[in-house]
């Protein structure tokens, strides 16, 4: 099945009961036993939900994985990831990251006794330099939040396999329609379903694909054991969000094209960072490991000016200033007060978060009026 077929039907069936082409909304906490242990393969809503089962089925289809799981946010997602490990254990994460992945990995994880090292990967062979006896997970975000930094999955993946560590990719800003990890040799794909899966900006929700029984069973058991799962209304709704994930990607591919490239000329701006760029120092590696370069974007103000920055931000109109990104309307942030805000200021801005960074999630409305405001904003 192509990837436009599977966003509709992968992993889906017809309801058994009366045919019903979408899922119904199993809105159950428990299901009834004839005798203890006669049920029909569901018993209590934290372990298993019909409608969130339907979900978690499109999700490994999308990604071309076996096993998927739902969680009741992204972050709820990656914390089950880290539950595989243990005191003692070390992460190499990619050092430019969404805020939220930093805070939990530093105030919440490192506090359990897990080591973290934040490094460039933008030259991927380099990781190898911090692998030790002790690191037992490489952590990637690619594209990267909010510096549309791009990491070598491939080259990542020969060297987690070579040393035996769990490779493990934040898969949110591209989205499988752009790209699809697993096929590049990474052992557990990571989504915030709140942004492009969900689409909709009405949902928060955590997604987590796998190809291995056996690492799909660990999770399976953290995901009920620490029991951070999504309920069936909102699964439903990235469910219906995710049958029309290959259609919004496109127009959000368009529009962020075209968004670039007017942010590229104009004379006000200092830095466009987008990797569809020939310029963009990993712009062959987004060419060889993505379909497209999605709608995501960050660009600065001439001569990094803050209070210039914020005025932008203010007076745009369709682009509405908010936290998260990949639903179909327009946002922009300030992810050094916003989304980043929990990263040390030194720390972000090592690695280009600086105060007049503003970041776009490029919508899918017509592009005339995105550039009109855009230009409006910036004149
Ligand atoms: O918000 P939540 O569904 O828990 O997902 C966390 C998360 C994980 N990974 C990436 C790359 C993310 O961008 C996010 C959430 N990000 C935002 C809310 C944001 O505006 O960047």
């Amino acid at each position: 099945m192509k990837f436009n077929t599977k966003t509709i039907h992968g992993g889906q069936e017809h309801d058994k009961a009366y045919g019903a082409v979408m899922p119904p909304i199993y809105q159950t906490s428990t299901y009834a036993q004839t005798t203890p242990g006669g049920h029909k393969g569901y018993e209590y809503s934290r372990t298993h939900n019909p409608t969130r089962h339907a979900l978690e089925k499109a999700f490994a289809s999308l990604e071309n994985g076996n096993f998927g799981l739902a969680f009741g946010s992204g972050l709820a997602a990656i914390d089950a990831i880290m539950k595989l490990l243990k005191p003692g254990d070390e992460v190499i994460s990619t050092n430019d990251l969404y805020g939220g992945s930093f805070r939990l990995f530093t105030k919440i994880f490192q506090n359990f006794g897990i080591k973290f090292q934040f490094v460039s990967m933008q030259n991927a062979a380099d990781i190898e330099a911090y692998i030790n006896k002790s690191t037992k997970l490489i952590w990637v975000e690619t594209p990267t939040n909010p510096m549309m930094n791009i990491i070598d999955i491939k080259t990542v993946a020969e060297i987690s396999k070579k040393h035996k560590i769990l490779l493990a990719v934040d898969n949110t800003f591209a989205s499988p329609y752009l790209q699809q990890p697993l096929d590049l040799g990474a052992d557990i794909i990571m989504h915030s379903a709140t942004k492009y899966l969900g689409g909709h900006s009405d949902v928060v929700m955590g997604a987590l694909v796998v190809k291995d029984e056996e690492l799909a069973n660990k999770l399976y058991f953290i995901q009920n054991a620490s029991g951070a799962i999504c309920g069936p209304q909102d699964s439903f709704l990235v469910l219906r969000g995710v049958k029309t994930l290959h259609v919004r990607m496109q127009r959000h591919c368009e529009n962020g094209r075209e968004v670039a490239m007017f942010l590229k000329k104009h004379p006000k701006i200092e830095n466009v960072y987008w990797p569809g760029f020939e310029d963009h120092p990993n712009h062959l590696i987004a060419k060889s490991q993505m379909k497209d370069f999605g709608g995501m974007l960050s660009f600065t103000t001439k001569g990094n000016n803050y209070s210039e920055a914020i005025k932008i931000i203010e007076k745009l109109k369709i682009f509405t200033l908010a936290e998260s990104l990949g639903g179909v309307e327009s946002l922009c942030g300030h992810p050094a007060s916003m989304t980043h805000a929990s990263i040390p200021k030194e720390e972000r801005e090592k690695t280009g978060v600086v105060d007049s960074l503003i970041r776009l999630s490029v919508g899918i409305e017509d592009i005339d009026d995105l550039l009109a405001d855009l230009k409006q904003a910036l004149d």
